[in-house]
């Protein structure tokens, strides 16, 4: 089944506790990335995940030992998933994937970013990135949905893992990023939105369309 992701930007504990408890039922998985874990501390992975599987966003990109690190804080405070950059390279992946594996938890490598910048340096070695998660064995990649082409042709270097794709929504990003991977990360146009659940249904919808 694919899926929706709730990105859950904000800085503030208690409004991440208040959206995620009104969007839990409509969405697949919260996100949590550095705005919210440096202003509500690390606890706020375990108390989001009573509701829902919660995804690590550390974009880890350290020496292995490092990674590996940051990866088990992730882990011990109940995220289900952690993601890492890819441009870290192997030795970083497989640190990560072994801390993972000892959580039974998820590793999704980001290939590159959705913004504009992400075409600079990291669309020279996205795919290549994509082909060595794959190898080392990572579960995942996280690749754009505001380029299209190119994550059909991630796509192609990834059978078997899942791809998620932000950049739907505020960034410009297509739901047709849908055709090629298996759910997608939004964040603004749904907390944002003058309905947030009006837009997590409309968007929630579109995944199912696309599950079938
Ligand atoms: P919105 O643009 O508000 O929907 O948020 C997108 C979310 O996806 C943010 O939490 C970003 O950190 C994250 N993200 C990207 O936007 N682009 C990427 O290439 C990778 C990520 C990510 O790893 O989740």
């Amino acid at each position: 089944m694919k899926e929706l992701v709730l990105a859950i930007d904000v800085e503030d504990r208690r409004v991440a506790l208040r959206i995620a408890e009104e969007l839990c039922d409509l969405v697949d998985r919260f996100k949590v990335n550095y705005p919210l874990i440096l202003s509500s501390g690390i606890r706020i992975i375990s108390e989001l995940s009573e509701m829902k599987p919660v995804i690590a966003d550390l974009k880890i990109a350290d020496v292995p030992h490092i990674s590996a690190k940051i990866a088990n804080l992730a882990f011990r405070n109940d995220a289900k998933a952690v993601i890492v950059h890819g441009f870290a390279g192997s030795d970083s992946l497989k640190a990560v994937l072994n801390v993972a594996k000892m959580f039974d938890g998820e590793v999704y490598v980001v290939t590159e970013l959705s913004s504009p910048g992400g075409e600079e340096f990291m669309g020279k070695v996205s795919l290549e990135i994509a082909k060595k998660a794959k190898e080392i064995g990572c579960h995942g990649l996280i690749a754009p949905a505001t380029r299209i082409e190119k994550l059909r042709e991630i796509r192609k270097k990834a059978e078997g893992m899942r791809i998620l794709c932000p950049g739907v929504g505020a960034q410009g990003g297509s739901l047709e990023a849908l055709r090629y991977a298996d759910g997608i990360i939004v964040g603004r146009s749904i907390y944002e939105a003058d309905n947030p659940r009006n837009e997590a249904k409309r968007l929630k919808e579109h995944v199912q369309a696309y599950s079938i």
